[in-house]
């Protein structure tokens, strides 16, 4: 709840512009209720009127995007690009293709990329994009097409300096290869306008791994801080994406046994241990659904139920799927069942309901802005690497990787101890992470 006067007025007023959109609400209110403490401490914010400006998008648009299927019939889908803020540095987010996508999602995601981008430490805005395609059974060729003429429209509007989107659900390796051939074709300029590029035509090693790995630094950090670590723990994660194969990897790495994974048919448990070449061969190679797993591997058995995840007993909780995926009741079995952290992967997939829970009950609660910043911070050295024409070894990157995690965790333990919540990392979190932008848009005076 806000109590804070200036911080109510500003959210009332977002509220009623955007009624319709649920999900922008919900993250808008979550950065308003952690800043209340920073608001109250410096007047020249409500003075200038930061908070309000920061809640409008400097730029949202809207396109139609036409394409012909195999068959030859003609679809039409709906394109988005929200240039949220850009004071320190160009807009960057991913693009999201997924028959869910709406204003509400990709503005709510816009605005979470905010503070994430900044509590990375790289010169980077907040944008996000994407489409209500599902690329989910369609050929090569008919992704490519969408791709195309998606990006027909996007290249106008994007640019190095500009704004430099990446991947997020429904596009990875194969839409960015489509769209990025689209875009120098357009433009007659290879300048690395997107990240998440194959390792042949200017992506950087470990952006593929970057979100999971960096999702499981931060948590063995947090976990380091009152235990021994990944070390031993049971762990399960939702999903099977980008996400949720690489924090896979990377947590058996750091000596955890991953127990269950699922996609949106249901989820996969295996007291053995999920097999990390298994289901990466599975989802990455053969876009295979979940379900399959457990006809490969004899330990394994399925339950078409994705929420069920929740009800099995694990030390450590990785949602990396999508947002709101994990509500009270699922956090309610957590904890009954003795989980010690929880993490987010994807982004907002707690609900804030459940947040509540995890921090009443004192479990380690690593928010999405801070947990899964590793990925578009790998995207700021794919930036990095194609501005001066250079690549770095997957260990230089690794380490780069590694040290912004590091750095992000303890600024937002800083945070949230200098503000009077000792442990609190999600407002330690938006605390941090929304302080250079503020200082930002206080020092460029009333631009935008
Ligand atoms: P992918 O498309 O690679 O994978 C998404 C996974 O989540 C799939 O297993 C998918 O199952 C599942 N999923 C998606 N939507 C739903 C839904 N509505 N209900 C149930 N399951 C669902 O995406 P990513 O791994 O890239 O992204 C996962 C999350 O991580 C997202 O929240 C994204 O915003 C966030 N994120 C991604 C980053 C990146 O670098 N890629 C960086 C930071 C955050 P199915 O295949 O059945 O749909
Ligand atoms: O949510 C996210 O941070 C991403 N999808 C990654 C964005 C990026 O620009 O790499």
């Amino acid at each position: 709840m806000i109590t804070n006067q200036y911080l109510q007025k500003v959210y009332q007023e977002t509220a009623k512009r955007n009624s319709a959109q649920p999900e922008y609400l919900q993250a808008v209110m979550e950065v308003l209720e952690s800043l209340e403490c920073v608001v109250e401490r410096r007047p020249e914010l409500e003075q200038w009127g930061v908070m309000q400006r920061l809640v409008e998008p400097e730029r949202f648009f809207q396109f139609r995007v036409s394409w012909v299927d195999d068959a030859g019939h003609v679809h039409v889908n709906r394109g988005y690009r929200c240039q949220f803020n850009s004071v320190l540095g160009p807009y960057k987010g991913g693009l999201r293709f997924h028959p869910s996508v709406n204003a509400s999602i990709i503005k709510f995601l816009g605005f979470e990329q905010i503070f994430k981008n900044s509590l990375t430490g790289l010169p980077m805005g907040g944008g996000k994009g994407g489409a209500d395609f599902d690329p989910k059974g369609k050929s090569d060729a008919e992704v490519m097409r969408f791709c195309q003429s998606f990006m027909t429209e996007l290249s106008k509007h994007i640019g190095e300096d500009t704004d430099v989107p990446a991947g997020d659900i429904g596009v990875g390796a194969r839409e960015i290869g489509y769209m990025y051939g689209q875009y120098i074709r357009l433009s007659n300029r290879n300048t690395g306008v997107l990240t998440g590029k194959g390792l042949s035509y200017g992506g950087s090693f470990v952006r593929t791994e970057a979100t999971g790995y960096g999702l499981c630094y931060f948590t063995d950090e947090m976990l380091r801080a009152v235990h021994n670590g990944f070390e031993g723990k049971r762990v399960v994660i939702s999903g099977s994406g980008n996400v949720a194969l690489y924090a896979l990897q990377k947590a058996q790495q750091l000596g955890a046994k991953v127990i269950a994974m699922s996609d949106s048919g249901g989820f996969v448990c295996d007291e053995e241990g999920i097999r990390f070449e298994i289901m990466q061969d599975l989802k990455e190679n053969r876009r295979g659904r979940i379900e399959e797993y457990a006809h490969m591997v004899r330990s394994a058995r399925f339950t078409p139920n994705t929420n069920g995840i929740w009800q099995i007993p694990c030390d450590v909780a990785l949602p990396c799927a999508t947002q709101n995926e994990l509500g009270l009741e699922d956090a309610k079995a957590l904890v009954s069942n003795g989980v010690i952290a929880v993490a987010e992967g994807a982004n907002m997939p707690c609900t804030p309901e459940a947040v509540e829970y995890f921090l009443e009950n004192q479990i380690l609660f690593g928010p999405a802005k801070a947990a899964n910043a590793g990925g578009v911070a790998t995207s700021g050295l794919e930036m990095s690497q194609n501005n001066m024409r250079v690549n770095w070894s997957f260990e230089k990157v690794d380490q780069k990787l590694h040290d912004i995690m590091t750095d992000i965790y303890q600024r937002a333990c800083q945070a949230a101890e200098e503000y009077g919540y000792p442990g609190n990392l999600v407002r330690g979190s938006n605390i941090a992470g929304f302080q250079k932008v503020a200082d930002s848009m206080l020092a460029y005076g009333i631009t935008y």
